[in-house]
């Protein structure tokens, strides 16, 4: 029975299922890179069936030499089926697992069964080496590639035929160890199957170059010996099945072979890794340059920002300046107004005004001195500027956004036919220019700047209208006063001859000397309050403009965005892909070299 090391089996076993599980995820991630080549794929499929599997030992040979009969035989069940004509047609492969189970996957039938001796070997049944080597069967082919070790089973009665050695010369270049079966022995008697044996050798000798193991066995008695139970000891020595279990004891028992059989998947992969690492290194690179284009595309709407923002800006400026304007004009004015050399038509003008007789005139036409000095002045004009001004700020903004997204459309258009074909297939969403373009912004906020442009040109002015007026009729009031008490001095004076009215009569000249000398004082006061409350107004008015502009900005720069989404989308998920594949990787070849180096470290 098997009696290698439980620990050095146990440790063996741990190994392999960890090597499996870092194979199937490496073939995982090799699935995901675009491009991996077909034949690192099949190395990489290779590697898992060999770390899927415990010892792999192939059964070749002529039809009805007995392959099935000898598997039969090991495992002590007829799993296989056996006959006198050519049976088996496809290859089955005998695994270990809990129940007995057939599957049938393609050209391979898996067949499961519970004997002890599978946790050690899976068997390989394949049909007559007559058909696989006509046919090339590929199949057969693939599995002696991963065989660890090939029975060439002959039958007693045709043992070393030119055939044979041939298939030898074959299987040689496979680079396999190769044992020679000569089976059904029980047709001879001791001296013939001793001269059988040294014919083989010699046949092998000559042919070969070399004596491989030959082993003398009968199927048929071992099978006879497995179906008494328990199992007749007698008979199977008599079969000498006894060799092959003893060399597949000592095959697992051995812990260099044990290793070997390990190191084979990691060596098959170490090759395919690299393969992978360079392509993912190849796809890093090309996306490199796509990152480049998504970082200019991201800079493109950045400095069409920054460019509207300009803009913005200098409409800005502009009706600042042209404010400005108009408050110099407007101050001058009224500076005018309150002119000093202007004294003695103020004077009687704010006379006319107490009399009420100005608002008479002006019902004829007359403007009234406020009136008559913003026209002559022209505070109006720049005012009147002012729409012009800020009609220019929406198709500014809008000239340069269409512009934009055309561009980048077409930009990312040219980007998208440089991808490759795999790539511009996954390119989600289509690159489309909006089809209107919202004006909504702008346009919406139209009236509430022209409300607060007319407050600065109808409002203020009516503002200094009043207060002009107000002043001349408190002027005139004042103005009525000393002359009645100069007028009154003046008489009494005639009359009395007392230097006291003289005094008064001085006096009261001063003071309507001194009130219309205060007039320039009032102007300028009133200038500057005037002045003051323009300022406000446009500093709400480039508030306003400034807020609506941004809210145009912004959302040109949601259709920039829009515009160039799909490609960017692409650029970003790819790249955090490959990212991904490549940490991946990485993770799996330090996983690789782990399992190396416990290998290495393996000992009995
Ligand atoms: N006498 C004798 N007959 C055997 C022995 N082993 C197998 N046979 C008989 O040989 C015939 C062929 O056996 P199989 O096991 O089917 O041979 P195979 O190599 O699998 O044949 P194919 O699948 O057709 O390639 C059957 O009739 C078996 O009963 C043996 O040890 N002694
Ligand atoms: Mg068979």
């Amino acid at each position: 029975m098997i009696t290698a090391k439980p620990s050095l089996l146990a440790r063996y076993e741990a190994l392999r299922r960890r090597e499996y599980e870092r194979l199937t995820a490496l073939l995982d991630t090799l699935g995901r890179i675009d491009g991996m080549p077909d034949e690192q794929m099949d190395q990489a499929r290779d590697a898992l069936f060999h770390a899927d599997h415990p010892f792999l030992i192939v059964l070749v040979g002529a039809f009805n030499a007995g392959k099935s009969s000898i598997i039969n035989a090991l495992i002590g069940q007829p799993v296989l089926e056996v006959g006198a004509t050519p049976t088996t047609t496809k290859i089955a492969i005998l695994r270990h697992g809990p129940d007995v189970q057939r599957l049938q996957a393609g050209e391979v039938e898996t067949v499961f069964d519970p004997s002890p001796l599978l946790e050690r070997v899976s068997l390989v049944d394949t049909p007559g080496l007559e058909s696989v080597f006509k046919q090339h069967d590929e199949v057969t082919q693939r599995f002696l590639h991963r065989a660890d070790m090939v029975l060439l089973v002959m039958p007693a009665t045709q043992a070393m035929s030119a055939k044979n050695v041939e298939y030898m010369q074959s299987l040689r270049t496979y680079g396999k160890r190769v044992i020679i079966v000569i089976n059904q022995t029980d047709a001879l008697d001791a001296d013939e199957q001793k001269t059988l044996k040294d014919f083989v050798a010699e046949q092998s000798k000559l042919n070969l170059g070399f004596v491989p193991p030959i082993w003398m066995v009968s199927a048929r008695l071992a099978i006879e010996a497995q179906q008494a139970t328990p199992r007749n000891e007698e008979l199977w020595q008599a079969s000498d099945f006894k060799q092959i279990e003893q060399y597949i004891n000592e095959t697992l028992g051995d812990v260099t072979r044990i290793r070997q059989k390990l190191e084979t998947p990691l060596q098959i992969v170490r090759n395919v890794t690299t393969v992978a690492s360079a392509r993912v290194r190849e796809q890093q690179n090309a996306l490199a340059d796509f990152r480049r284009s998504s970082q200019n595309v991201r800079s493109q709407i950045e400095a069409a920002t920054r460019e509207q923002q300009a803009t913005v800006r200098q409409i800005i400026e502009e009706v600042n300046s042209t404010f400005a304007e108009a408050i110099t004009r407007g101050r001058e004015a009224i500076a005018d107004i309150f002119q000093f050399s202007k004294i003695l038509s103020t004077a009687i003008g704010s006379l006319i005004e107490l009399l009420g007789l100005a608002r008479l005139i002006r019902r004829f036409g007359a403007g009234t001195p406020a009136q008559k000095a913003f026209e002559t002045h022209k505070v109006n004009e720049p005012l009147d500027r002012l729409p012009g001004i800020i009609d220019r700020l929406g198709p500014r903004l809008e000239g340069r956004d269409v512009k934009d997204i055309d561009d980048l459309g077409a930009y990312t258009r040219r980007e998208i036919a440089q991808l490759p074909g795999a790539l511009q297939q996954k390119v989600v969403g289509k690159l489309e220019v909006p089809p209107t373009y919202d004006r909504s912004i702008v346009r919406g906020a139209r009236e509430g700047l022209m409300q607060i442009v007319d407050r600065a040109r109808t409002v203020e002015f009516k503002h200094i209208d009043q207060a002009v007026r107000n002043w001349l009729v408190f002027l005139g009031a004042y103005e009525v006063v000393i002359i009645i008490a100069a007028v009154i001095a003046a008489f009494a004076l005639a009359g009395s001859q007392n230097g006291n009215w003289l005094l008064l009569l001085i006096v009261v000249i001063a003071l309507w000397l001194a009130g219309l000398f205060l007039l320039p004082l009032r102007g300028t006061i009133m200038a500057q309050a005037y002045g003051r409350r323009m300022l406000g107004i446009e500093a709400e008015l480039e508030k306003s403009i400034d807020r609506i502009a941004q809210e145009q900005i912004e959302a040109g720069g949601r259709l920039r965005s829009d515009a160039v989404a799909p490609f960017m989308r692409l650029v970003e998920s790819q790249i955090s892909q490959v990212d991904e594949l490549k940490s991946e990787l990485e993770g799996h070849e330090l996983g690789l070299v782990a399992l190396e180096k416990e290998l290495g470290g393996l000992r009995e």
